[in-house]
């Protein structure tokens, strides 16, 4: 029995791959044939590493609620933004990254053109309607070589992809669920953010859109 077939045929959503900039994908429903292997570990990391709300260097409450699993984790604080290998609520390590998920990552960079990627963190964010994530780039992670590949789960949102200023007019693109996201190379510094979360139920997912990115840090 061929299950990845199946999910295809069954969801009328063949996986299509559209590219908005020189190394930036968006691989339509590339998710959903792994969706059954993503869903039980993710529940099982966020209940090690519940989801979280964090406060900015300057001071802001970010509107997202976010966790992580792998060897590292992103963080945020009154400190500065940063990798750590242990959650700071807990003083444990973050939960192991899941195999599909890492499975799902590599298969996605490959189909955008990043061989042997291998993450070694993933950030998870929870959007509840209103929820944004004002424009940001990823500058965090030791090199950036590796791209990002950003998983889309639940409610639809409406992702902005700038350019390399913060000036730069950003593009919109509509992010549904199991859609996936691959950036890098001459991309990887891209201005980007989510628009406040629109209310709604996923059927799936429920009343909240959860994004998880897996990303080579250290
Ligand atoms: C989000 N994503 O989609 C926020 N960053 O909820 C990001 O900030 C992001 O999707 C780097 C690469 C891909 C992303
Ligand atoms: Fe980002």
């Amino acid at each position: 029995m061929n299950l990845d077939l199946f999910d295809e045929a069954a969801s009328h959503q063949p996986p299509r791959t559209e590219q908005i900039g020189p190394q930036t994908f968006v691989l339509r429903a590339f998710a959903l044939p792994f969706i059954d292997d993503l869903l039980p570990p993710l529940r099982a990391v966020l209940k090690a590493a519940p989801f979280r709300r964090m406060v900015t260097p300057g001071g802001q409450n970010m509107s997202v609620a976010l966790s992580n699993c792998g060897p590292l984790g992103w963080t945020t604080d009154a400190r500065g933004y940063r990798y750590t290998g242990v959650d700071p609520q807990t003083g444990l390590p973050w939960p192991g990254l899941p195999q599909s998920f890492l499975r799902l990552a590599a298969a996605a960079a490959a189909q955008a053109g990043f061989v042997d990627f291998r993450a070694d963190a993933c950030l998870i964010n929870r959007y509840v309607p209103g929820a944004r994530m004002s424009l940001h780039q990823d500058r965090d992670e030791r090199d950036f070589d590796a791209p990002i590949v950003s998983v889309s789960l639940g409610l639809p949102a409406m992702f902005q992809m700038g350019g390399l200023q913060r000036s730069d007019r950003a593009l919109r693109v509509p992010l549904l669920h199991g859609d996936v996201m691959v950036w890098g190379g001459v991309d990887r510094l891209r201005f980007h953010g989510v628009l406040p979360l629109k209310e709604g139920h996923h059927p799936v997912m429920g009343p909240q859109r959860i994004n998880f990115t897996l990303r080579k840090a250290g």
